[in-house]
């Protein structure tokens, strides 16, 4: 595995089974769905090289002769027949990946944000009115506790705190907001199944249910600058008592 954890090994033996030698457990409830789609891709690619090569091997083979041959049954029916199977893998995957996007996140999905900035994460929940308060660029302090730029002003800022470890409860949908402060950052969770890029100026949204209890890398995929390779943080995933019991400890800290 590339990047050590101290992951639980999943329930899903289903995707362990499948790909015991270079995926990492999956602790997601959409990692297994694409786990098999990926395996599904490289069998069918598989195949195909066997196939090619065999056929390549016959041809050497067996004797020229020059009788007229059948077009459609030798060319395009297996080129119809290939670009119908390659027209679904790329239909199914472009669904898989839509899945945590395109779709929109139930309302009762936990909201938090977080942010790439050269080279840290920072995490933001936005307190007990379920409402991000404004973030303004110019207020942007981390010296003086503020990285994200809170507007003190704004009616949903003062509930709002920011961590630098991502805590999420197990089997509920989460609603994550990515932003970057500077350059384009990549957020990643091996374990989750999840990579996208956080683009300055930019609010994407990404959704999904974590699974199994555990402590995870988030990593920085992109080469953000000279910093890039000590760009990482924490995922915690917590039973939903733990996690509630750790929410109100942060909310009370943060209550001005
Ligand atoms: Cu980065």
């Amino acid at each position: 595995m590339l990047f050590p954890s101290k992951t639980r090994l999943s329930n899903s033996s289903h995707a362990l089974l499948l790909a015991p030698w270079f995926l990492p457990a999956d602790a997601s409830a959409h990692g297994p769905a694409l786990d098999h789609h990926l395996l599904l891709n490289l069998w069918i690619a598989l195949t195909l090289l066997t196939l090619a090569h065999l056929i390549l091997l016959v041809g050497l083979l067996a004797r020229r002769h020059s009788a007229q041959k059948n077009l459609w049954r030798i060319e395009y029916l297996p080129l119809i027949a290939l670009a119908i199977l390659f027209g679904f893998l790329t239909i199914k995957a472009e669904r898989l990946w839509a899945a945590t996007r395109y779709t929109g996140a139930s309302l009762t999905a936990l909201q938090v944000e977080a942010t790439g900035v050269q080279f840290a994460w920072y995490f933001r929940y936005p307190g007990p009115d379920a409402t991000f308060g404004i973030t303004r660029p110019q207020l942007v302090a981390p010296g003086e506790g503020n990285p994200l730029g809170l507007d003190p002003t704004d009616p949903h800022s003062p509930d709002d705190f920011v961590t630098s470890e991502l805590v999420l409860p197990t089997d509920r949908e989460v609603d994550l907001r990515l932003n970057a402060q500077d350059v384009i950052h990549g957020f990643s969770i091996p374990e989750l199944r999840l990579k996208q890029n956080a683009v300055p100026g930019q609010a994407i949204h990404i959704h999904f249910t974590p699974t199994t209890p555990g402590t995870y890398a988030i990593l920085c995929t992109q080469l953000c600058g000279l910093g890039h390779y000590r760009m990482n943080a924490t995922l915690r995933i917590l039973p939903q008592e733990e996690f509630a019991a750790w929410l109100a400890t942060k909310q009370k800290e943060s209550t001005p």
